[in-house]
């Protein structure tokens, strides 16, 4: 099939709108090469590659699809089987995806960034995982110039650390609500209103999977912050996607 160079995805480690892609890419077994940047640093490549700023992006065969959205979609029709976008639930899949992308998305991550802001060590050090000594020492040294830029960036104002808190908790009891009937948000089958969902929301999950799992130790305030989420039964959902539908 696929040399490994044919397909490339560029990303942030952790992030979530970058999970969507690494999960659609693993659940349709499509081999592919991870180039990995720097939140900061990365936009000027990024803006070369793709004409904008934000990861996911994605390239196959030289073609560049930004927008992790759009990447589902174009490996959808590339690799249809498993199917995430079963056609009798097209409609339903993708308003539950716009949702999560518009508002839930950036909300937890606010969230997320609200208290990991507070920990430029922690912040750095994960992101700049798998990086050179030098990298690291270096990435970690600037975080005092981008702390504002980071913020901005994240939505972390006082008014936006509200409202996002207000529409995490609300999209948990949502989910749980939804998913009560079939374990499922859309139909009675894993989807990709499901996996956009369980990506968005993993944050607060911190989910056992490689790709998201939080270096330990985990500071303190960041800890009591994900407390406060643990024992919500759309938690629970959010691990079970990912232990049940999300390959190794
Ligand atoms: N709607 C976009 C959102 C992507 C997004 O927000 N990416 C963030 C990382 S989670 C990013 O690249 N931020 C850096 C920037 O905006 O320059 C998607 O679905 O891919």
């Amino acid at each position: 099939m696929n040399t490994k160079k044919d397909i490339v995805l560029h990303q942030f480690p952790f992030s979530h709108f970058n999970d969507k892609a690494r999960w659609t890419l693993d659940f349709k077994d499509i081999d592919h090469e991870r180039v990995t940047y720097l939140p900061g640093p990365h936009a000027g490549p990024i803006k070369k590659l793709s004409g904008q700023t934000q990861t996911p992006v994605l390239e196959i065969h030289g073609e560049i699809i930004a927008g992790s959205t759009g990447i589902l979609k174009r490996l959808e029709t590339m690799c249809p089987d498993p199917a995430l976008f079963p056609p009798k639930h097209a409609e339903a899949i993708d308003e539950t995806i716009q949702r999560f992308d518009g508002e839930v998305g950036p909300a937890t991550r606010t969230v997320l960034f609200s208290v990991m802001l507070l920990h430029g060590g922690y912040l750095t050090g994960m992101f700049s995982t798998g990086k050179g000594f030098l990298t690291r020492k270096l990435y970690r040294a600037t975080f005092p110039l981008v702390k504002g830029l980071m913020a901005k960036a994240n939505g972390v104002t006082e008014a936006n650390v509200e409202k996002s808190f207000d529409i995490t908790r609300q999209t948990l009891d949502e989910v749980a609500t939804r998913v009560h009937a079939t374990g499922y948000l859309v139909g009675d089958s894993f989807t990709a209103a499901d996996l956009t969902a369980a990506a968005l929301l993993a944050p607060l999950a911190n989910p056992e999977h490689p790709d998201m799992r939080r270096p330990t130790p985990v500071p303190t305030d960041l800890g009591r912050l994900l407390d406060e989420f643990r024992d919500h039964s759309s938690i629970a959902w959010v691990n079970t996607m990912y232990r049940e539908h999300r390959p190794g």
